[in-house]
């Protein structure tokens, strides 16, 4: 399997944890989009331009990185079990995961990018808005990992592969230290190895990012 990503990527760390956690290898593409040659030879291949893109051992194009991880986790009985065999908390693992995408992991990546920009150019109101849904979007969580060692109960499932990069981008836009279930299901997250390993792989385009 060939897959292009970034390590900085958000989606591509979700879809990294994915592949550790699975004990799966795959032929690995960096994608670079400050690359402007990279990028139109991207566009070719995917011209939604989204990263992460997974390519089969059969040649086949699976874009989305829930999609990617639902065919991982189907394809292949190596690992962790990402998506429950079980219908009903499979559907409660994949409204996780969509909530964790949508209103935790993009929030935070509008914070992040708005906090580059000098202050004149940032824009207030989206600011306002992001730290709203995260605000709600903590209360959520807290509670979900109050009572569980993970989101969708004791076993680590796509929705902690989709929270799991959102946090680690999110303690530093917009802290959720006063939540405590939050914090200590964090700790949980940053002791497994395939986060550990994907972090790690990150870390030095982090630093230089979030200087
Ligand atoms: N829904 C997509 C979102 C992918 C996405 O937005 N990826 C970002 C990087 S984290 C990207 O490709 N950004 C470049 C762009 O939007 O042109 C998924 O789950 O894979």
């Amino acid at each position: 399997m060939k897959l292009y990503y970034n390590p900085l990527s958000t989606y591509s760390q979700k879809v990294l944890i994915a592949f550790y956690e699975k004990g799966l290898t795959f032929e690995p593409v960096v994608i670079d989009f400050k690359n402007k040659a990279v990028h139109q030879a991207y566009l070719k291949l995917y011209p939604l331009g989204k990263i992460p893109l997974l390519i089969t051992e059969q040649s086949r194009s699976i874009p989305e990185s829930s999609i990617i991880i639902e065919y991982l986790d189907m394809n292949y009985m190596t690992g962790a079990t990402l998506l429950p065999r079980d219908m009903d908390m499979a559907r409660q693992a994949r409204l996780k995961d969509r909530m964790y995408d949508l209103y935790l992991n993009n929030p935070t990546v509008e914070l992040l990018f708005e906090g580059q920009k000098p202050r004149d150019k940032q824009d207030p109101c989206k600011m306002t808005k992001a730290r709203e849904t995260l605000n709600i979007m903590y209360e959520k969580l807290n509670e979900a990992v109050s009572d569980h060692s993970w989101t969708n109960g004791e076993e680590f499932s796509i929705a902690d592969c989709a929270a799991a990069p959102a946090l680690f981008y999110a303690q530093r836009v917009h802290p959720f230290s006063r939540f405590p279930a939050i914090k200590a299901y964090f700790s949980r997250l940053m002791g497994r190895t395939s986060l550990q390993k994907v972090l790690g792989e990150a870390e030095p385009l982090v630093k230089s990012f979030l200087k």
